[in-house]
Order: C-alpha cells, then structure tokens, then sequence
C-alpha cells in the first residue's frame, strides 16, 4: 500500500547538484492551482562559486486572454538538511509575472536521462498534498527512452500524482 503524507515521499539518495547541473526539457508535468507555466518549457541549473544552486526556467504563459509570451523566470535554491530537498526563490524577469517561495524536490533522477520534480505548496490536514506541481524532465527535448519511462512513472505513483501529468510540448515557442 501506499503512503500520501508528503513528509514519507522518498526523495532522491545522496542528490548531487553538479550532476545536476546543465539543461533540462519539461516532457511532462502536473499544474498546480493557478498560473503556471503552459508549455516550451526548459530548465538550466547551474551551481554558483560559493556552491548555492541556481536555476532558470523559461516557458510559454498565456497573459490577457490571447497574447502569449515566453516568460523567463529565474530561481535561487537555500540548502535543508535534506540534500534533495530545496526552498526555492523565484520571480520573472518582467515585474508582472509571478513571483514567490516554493519548495523544490528532486524525487528521482538519473542525472543523463531523466529527472523527476515535486513541489507541495499546500498540505491537508492528514499530510497530504492539496496543491502541488511537479515536472518530469528529460536531456533529450524529443522525449525519455521506455527504460527511463517506467521509472518515472514508478514514481509518480510513489508521490501519488499518477495520471495526473500532461505531456509538455516543444515547438521552438522561445527559442
Ligand atoms: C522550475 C525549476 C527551474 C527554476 C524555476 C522553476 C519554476 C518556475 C515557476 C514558474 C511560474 C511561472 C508563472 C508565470 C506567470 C521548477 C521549473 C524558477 C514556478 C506562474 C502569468 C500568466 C498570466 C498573467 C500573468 C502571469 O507569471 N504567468 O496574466
């Protein structure tokens, strides 16, 4: 059986943020409640001098009914004791876009191929998640080999979010 309480999520053993580093596609993720990021969404890491992560993400947003813009959103990550687990600081680069503090997991990965985010940004009483986001990240912007698919999709029962994911598309929007 299965356990919901975000707290027991196994998180990523030992999580290595040099490996970590570089470019990764969205090839699927899970909103959560309210704006988000749509879709052409890429994520660069980068570990600065003093050794703090940081990250960029940009992505297509919808704003005013029909315009579309590639929103560029930048991230700085506080260390906790877990080394998978972040608090993560993020705000646009044009004032209007969303800014805030969220927590950032690295639930899975294998640092070549796939990698597999969470954020709860609200719990229920019993510890469960009532509004989270979670991305599914790949090396490769055309997708995760079937090996790497049966992983995440193994987890994404684990962080109780099976089926709830869409596919992320590319089509150059911010390129
Ligand atoms: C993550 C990892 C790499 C760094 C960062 C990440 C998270 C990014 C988030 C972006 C949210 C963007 C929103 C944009 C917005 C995890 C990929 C930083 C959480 C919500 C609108 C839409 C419509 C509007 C105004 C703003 O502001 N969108 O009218």
């Amino acid at each position: 059986y299965r356990d919901c309480n975000v707290n027991n999520f196994r998180v990523m053993q030992d999580f290595d943020r040099f490996r970590y580093a570089g470019t990764w596609y969205a090839v699927a993720k899970k909103d959560p409640e309210g704006l988000f990021l749509i879709d052409n969404i890429v994520a660069k890491f980068s570990v600065e001098d003093d050794g703090k992560m940081t990250a960029t993400a940009e992505g297509r947003v919808k704003l005013f009914g029909d315009m579309n813009i590639c929103a560029n959103m930048v991230g700085t990550f506080e260390d906790t004791d877990d080394p998978a687990k972040f608090k993560m600081k993020y705000h646009g680069l044009l004032a209007y876009l969303e800014r805030g503090r969220d927590d950032h997991w690295v639930v899975d990965t294998d640092y070549t191929t796939y990698a597999i985010h969470y954020c709860c940004r609200k719990q229920n009483e019993d510890g469960t998640c009532q509004d989270s986001y979670s991305f599914v990240f790949s090396r490769d912007p055309s997708g995760l080999t079937p090996e790497a698919q049966r992983i995440v999709r193994k987890k994404q029962e684990e962080i109780c979010l099976e089926r709830q994911y869409r596919v992320v598309q590319h089509y150059g929007f911010c390129n």
